[in-house]
């Protein structure tokens, strides 16, 4: 058997085990596993590198307008390149329906933006904001059979959320179809409470940012998402998990046996709420929702990394530049409310778990492959992604575990103009890039042609069908209430 490329001499992880051998590659996939596979147009020396599946980023803003109609500073080329310089080699950023528009054309939009850019595969999740019947019963089965399987809603901001009984009817379309529904889960009249009352006492400065969404509004909404998902026996994934009461009750449903899944992200293991206090507006550099916390909700969201709570540790990437263009786009020194909410992280989310999970001891390598790309694969349906396996795609990153560097805006390769982990040291990070075979990243260099991405249709979401549904929904129980297609 000939390859094209052999990855020879690698320590190749995967969320399993760890083995020494070589990779053979034919047609864009992985052709076979071995301890010395002979041959290769090209043979790419691993000796004292790790070998692992290609990063997934389940969560990013790409090429999208928030409700309020600000365009992210990145589009699918920055935006892919930036993450293939991070060990991406798939990502899945959001389509956003806003109040008005129909499901199609908002995919149309996001297709054009997408296909002719993207530089790494690409799926979406969408965002809705506006379950009309239509979107219900005709559009949003048509984006699940076109293989868009997962979608956003949100319990937070007023052009955005949906309300208990919106969250309810949307739950069971994907539990009927077959998608995942994801969900920001932040209290909305508790921050509009505190929100009025920090303005009234004239606090507007980034640091009530964080004073303004406390973690009681994260728990609450969580608590209250799970209870809407367990009501109709529907799966959830919670994004950008940010407190440790949050995350707990992500990992109590999941030791019921609920189809409860959740993430959390770098910047609230890595920053502090004291970052919002930085000299002049450089606060609102940090400005994101959930907002950072603490040193010990750190330790603790870490402990969650460890155990399993999540299944994965995405950057939520949303780029909004440090100008006119992005934060202040509407004024050079808006209160916190009117600053835009978002930091970019697409690059820097696996060299940052790399060092300081597994670099640091906190996890170990089997663990990283799983909340790099494994998990994502598995939750979000790319079934030829996420393995290093005969017959998936040869979508596989090289990582010199021992090469220690200094982050800085420049090597994000993004569109941006800073990065919120500047300075940081970080030993780990990827050689080679290879994405369904071709080297895309390689000697700090981009070979990759831009629009070379493929959409990826992904597989429908089904819960497990042992899944605890409570005694009301249960058909078994002879109530009547059959939910399940
Ligand atoms: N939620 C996100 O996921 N990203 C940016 C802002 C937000 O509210
Ligand atoms: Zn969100
Ligand atoms: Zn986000």
């Amino acid at each position: 058997m000939d390859f094209d490329t052999v990855i020879h001499g690698g320590t190749v992880a995967t969320p399993s085990e760890t083995w020494t051998g070589d990779i053979g590659i034919r047609d864009g996939r992985i052709a076979a596993l071995g301890d010395r596979l002979d041959g290769g147009a090209r043979r790419i020396d691993a000796t004292g590198r790790i070998v692992v599946p290609g990063g997934i980023e389940g969560h990013a803003h790409i090429a999208q307008e928030s409700s309020t109609g600000l365009m992210t500073a990145d589009d699918y080329h920055t935006g892919s390149v930036s993450a293939a310089f991070g060990g991406n080699t798939s990502f899945i950023p959001f389509a956003a329906q806003h109040r008005g528009e129909s499901i199609d054309a908002v995919l149309r939009t996001y297709d054009d933006r997408a296909a002719p850019n993207s530089v790494i595969d690409y799926s979406y999740h969408l965002i809705i904001s506006d379950p009309t019947p239509a979107v219900l019963q005709d559009e949003l089965p048509r984006a699940f059979a076109r293989g868009i399987t997962s979608f956003k809603v949100f319990m937070t901001y007023d052009l955005m959320n949906l309300g208990d009984r919106g969250m309810l009817d949307i739950l069971t379309v994907a539990r009927q179809h077959g998608a995942l529904t994801m969900v920001h889960a932040e209290n909305n009249d508790m921050i509009k409470w505190m929100n009025a009352r920090l303005a009234d006492a004239g606090l507007t400065a980034p640091r009530y940012h964080a004073v303004s969404r406390p973690a009681l509004a994260e728990a609450e909404a969580i608590n209250r998402a799970i209870s809407l998902a367990r009501l109709v026996g529907a799966g959830l994934f919670v994004v950008h998990v940010s407190t440790p009461e949050g995350a707990d009750l992500v990992a109590r449903a999941r030791a019921e046996g609920l189809p409860i899944h959740a993430e959390t992200c770098p910047q609230y293991l890595a920053l502090t709420r004291d970052d919002l206090d930085r000299p002049g507006m450089e606060g609102a550099k940090y400005i994101c929702s959930p907002p950072l916390r603490d040193a010990a909700t750190q330790a603790v969201l870490w402990q969650h990394v460890r155990s399993g709570t999540f299944e994965s540790v995405s950057s939520d990437h949303a780029p909004y530049r440090f100008d006119a263009s992005g934060k202040f786009a509407k004024g050079p020194e808006p209160a916190y409310p009117a600053i835009s909410n978002g930091m970019p992280g697409i690059a820097a989310r696996l060299p940052y778990l790399f060092a300081e999970g597994v670099g640091a001891g906190r996890i170990t390598l089997q663990q990283f492959v799983a909340l790099s790309s494994a998990n994502a694969a598995r939750v979000f349906g790319m079934d030829r992604k996420g393995a290093l396996l005969p017959g998936y795609d040869a979508d596989i990153v090289l990582w010199d575990p021992e090469e220690t560097r200094t982050v800085t805006a420049a090597d994000q390769h993004d569109a941006m103009d800073y990065t919120p982990f500047e300075g940081m040291r970080l030993t780990g990070w990827p050689t080679h890039v290879l994405s369904r075979g071709e080297v895309i990243v390689e000697a700090g260099e981009l070979r990759a042609e831009r629009g070379r991405g493929r959409f990826v249709a992904r597989q429908p979401y089904r819960p497990d069908p042992d899944a605890p549904l409570i005694p009301e929904m249960d058909p078994a129980q002879n109530f009547g209430a059959e939910i399940r297609p």
